[in-house]
């Protein structure tokens, strides 16, 4: 996919003392930004000097809010309207950033992420793990109960929350590690880029409310009504996931079934190529998300952080 955004309509591309917002090498709907690395390695001094801990940001909401204080306040205080900004923006809702090799400590990866985060609003907690985030590893085996951890076939495109009863407005994916790993890229689909969108945004069952019901490895217990489309500033939005949604009838199944072939087949997916200590944090209402197949290797090791929430309402 490549230029339905011209360059010049880019409005968040700057460079400032502590950050520069370029277009994305991969694709003309994302941006890359890039913290000047005084400014990650005052951040982590700064972390070590409060001696702030991953634990301590598990047990104490506000320091996850203080960690992001500490990095506008290194990078500029502007950063927040930025990155609130692109995620709020129909023509990008997404961008990556990362350490830039600075540190190779997973434990200050979930900081900086967390940092990240709360710059834009509020983790949703994760009850998959019982956390405001989740560190998940894909590897040769696996005996979970849900296309999340099986490395060798394509985890089809989706919005994430679909199951739970609150709003998941954006989506946060950091690579914590990657070793003997051969594809799994992140699958990204735009919706404005989807050339079927119109065909089935404006299908009867667009606005039908499917069940969503999750696998026990969730631990969610409960049901959720959702339909596929709604419409936030009058642009269509999507919430779908082909694993946990329950159609009533044959006609329901084939068009859920024809949704995600059709997503899949798109020729505007991206695969997003993230190196380790980089995250990418995308619009969960607009954009979709997989991930393509590994290559068979018993020592494949790839693990991810994800954090899922909502925008900040202040
Ligand atoms: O493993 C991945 O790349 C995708 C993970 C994902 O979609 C999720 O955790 O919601
Ligand atoms: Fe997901």
């Amino acid at each position: 996919m490549m230029s339905t955004v011209a360059n010049e309509e880019k409005k968040f591309i700057r460079k400032t003392a502590g950050y520069e917002v370029k277009p994305h090498p991969q694709s003309d709907r994302l941006y890359h930004l890039e913290l000047d690395r005084q400014v990650i390695r005052d951040f982590f001094a700064k972390i070590k000097a409060e001696d702030i801990s991953v634990q301590h940001l598990e047990y104490t909401p506000y320091a996850r809010r203080i960690v992001a204080y500490y990095l506008l306040q290194l990078a500029g205080e502007d950063l927040q309207d930025v990155l609130r900004g692109i995620i709020q923006d129909r023509e990008s809702g997404g961008f990556t950033i990362g350490l830039r090799d600075e540190s190779l400590d997973t434990d200050d990866y979930v900081i900086f992420s967390t940092a990240l985060s709360h710059i834009v609003g509020t983790p949703n907690f994760d009850a998959m793990t019982g956390k405001y985030y989740a560190r998940f590893t894909v590897a040769h085996t696996d005996n979970s109960d849900s296309y999340l951890r099986q490395a060798y076939r394509r985890f089809t495109l989706h919005t994430d929350g679909t199951f739970v009863d609150e709003p998941t407005d954006w989506l946060l994916m950091m690579k914590m590690k990657e070793e003997n790993a051969k594809g799994g890229e992140s699958r990204l689909l735009h919706l404005d880029d989807w050339a079927e969108l119109e065909k089935f945004s404006t299908h009867p069952l667009a606005n039908y409310k499917f069940t969503y019901k999750a696998p026990s490895s969730k631990n969610v217990g409960q049901e959720i009504e959702r339909t596929t489309f709604f419409k936030v500033n009058d642009k269509p939005c999507i919430c779908f996931i082909d694993q946990f949604a329950y159609p009533e009838t044959i006609d329901q199944a084939k068009y859920l079934k024809e949704l995600s072939d059709s997503m899949e087949n798109d020729k505007s997916v991206i695969e997003l190529e993230l190196p380790v200590g980089d995250l990418v944090m995308l619009n969960n209402l607009f954009w979709l998300h997989g991930r393509a197949a590994f290559e068979v290797n018993p020592d494949l090791d790839r693990e991810l952080l994800r954090q899922r929430g909502c925008f900040a309402s202040i």
